[in-house]
């Protein structure tokens, strides 16, 4: 009963009004699993191939090749295969690509299918796709970081580093991360305005004032932190996405706010400077995605204090994680399914990574869909740590809604996943 009859794919609209894919992966009792692909701005050169059309329309984004090659080739590989089975299914679509990268049939053709196989297993046994995805019963919530002050890729402002981010902390349920946080961004909202600043947000949901330095953002939300009745550290601590490959080139680091580039050495004495004047507990792509020696030099200084998290470095792939795990680069991956392009190869990356004793973030990408699987995936593979932006853009908002969801259909069991850095 859990062969598929049907698959049905088609393009949709992200939230950035660019097409992507969505698939129904119909089963011989008429049950169906859907599920849709995100899209990233800043990408990582080593991520699997997203495959779009070129030529005129959507301004050479379409995605119909891909959602051709679902509704041909992988239909007629997967025709009559057992959905619960999503080891054999992934494997099947990987081998049909036969690329390294996914290139051929595209990425995004792929994923859709492999979570839109899970997605339809949930549905047939009748269970929140969280404790299918999952497995076990000793489920836990994650601790969201919220992304209030957005630069970088995301944004049209000066600001070099990509996300300025909050992460509620000693908190014992979800909602209550989700509430307090919540009033900073409407606190943060009414401080920009007041100071003359836009208050539009970016691709994400954070406010992207036009700010003269990274320091100016956070000195800001200290502010909305205080103003909301909240203590910096006790309440809230602060986490950054660099996203420095963005502003890296000729191996040198240059931010819009400083006159001269750095090298990578400097750069990290300019990160170490910051997280000593702010309570910054968690940073992504401090160093850019193939400074190995730079990474390696930042978290054997930081690293036992700070999170330090691969997200362009590692692009969900195992090999780099290994890489990293040996070369001691980090101590914490961002999880992006569509970096990789299946569920097995994300959940592997996760094993993996935890097996490690590196902290598991999963996150979102800046163009989105509203689907929620991310949502499901960190309470069922107990990652400990979301990311989905901000307070503000349903496509955000959405994943949020779904983790209040899953929070009241937890018996007993409503607490937050603990962590080593906060
Ligand atoms: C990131 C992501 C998501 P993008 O760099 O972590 O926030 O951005 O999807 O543009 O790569
Ligand atoms: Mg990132």
């Amino acid at each position: 009963m859990t062969k598929i009859k049907n698959i049905i794919s088609r393009q949709i609209l992200d939230s950035r009004g660019f097409p992507t894919i969505e698939t129904d992966v119909i089963l011989e009792n008429n049950i169906i699993g859907r599920a849709s692909v995100p899209s990233g701005a800043s990408t990582g050169k080593h991520e699997a191939c997203e495959l779009r059309d070129g030529g005129k329309k959507y301004i050479g984004k379409s995605v119909l090749k891909a959602v051709n090659n679902v509704n041909g080739e992988i239909f007629d590989a997967l025709t009559g295969c057992d959905t619960t089975d999503q080891v054999s299914i992934d494997n099947i679509l990987i081998k049909l690509d036969g690329t390294k990268n996914k290139s051929r049939l595209g990425a995004n053709a792929i994923l859709s299918v492999s979570l839109a196989v899970a997605d339809a297993s949930a549905n047939y046994y009748n269970i929140p796709l969280y404790k299918y995805l999952g497995g076990t019963s000793d489920f836990k919530l994650p601790t969201p970081m919220f992304n209030i002050i957005n630069g970088g890729a995301h944004a049209n402002n000066k600001l070099s580093f990509q996300e300025f981010m909050i992460i509620p902390v000693n908190n014992k349920k979800f909602s209550e991360c989700l509430r307090k946080s919540a009033e900073v961004f409407h606190t943060l909202k009414t401080i920009l305005h007041k100071q003359g600043f836009s208050t539009s947000v970016g691709d994400e949901g954070g406010f992207a004032p036009d700010l003269n330095s990274e320091e100016e953002a956070l000195d800001l939300i200290s502010l909305a932190i205080k103003k909301s009745g909240y203590n910096l550290t006790k309440d809230f601590v602060f986490a950054l996405d660099i996203a420095s490959t963005e502003f890296y080139s000729k191996n040198k680091y240059k931010l819009i706010s400083e006159k001269k580039p750095f090298s990578s050495l400097e750069f990290s004495s300019f990160i170490k400077k910051l997280c000593k004047k702010y309570p910054i507990v968690s940073i992504e792509d401090p160093m850019a995605e193939d400074d190995w020696k730079g990474w390696s030099e930042l978290t054997n200084s930081i690293g036992s204090s700070v999170q330090i998290v691969g997200d362009d470095l590692f692009v969900t792939n195992i090999n780099r994680l290994n890489q990293g795990i040996s070369e001691n680069s980090a101590n914490a991956i961002l999880i992006k399914l569509n970096q990789i392009g299946t569920l097995t190869e994300t959940i592997n990356c996760i094993e993996l990574a935890k097996a490690n004793k590196f902290e598991t973030i999963i996150s979102h990408r800046s163009g989105e869909t509203e689907n929620t699987f991310i949502s499901d995936l960190s309470v069922g593979l107990n990652c400990g740590q979301i990311k989905a932006g901000s307070l503000s853009r349903s496509e955000r908002i959405a994943k949020f809604n779904q983790l209040l969801r899953i929070e009241e259909n937890f018996i007993s069991n409503k607490t937050l996943k603990n962590n080593r850095f906060f």
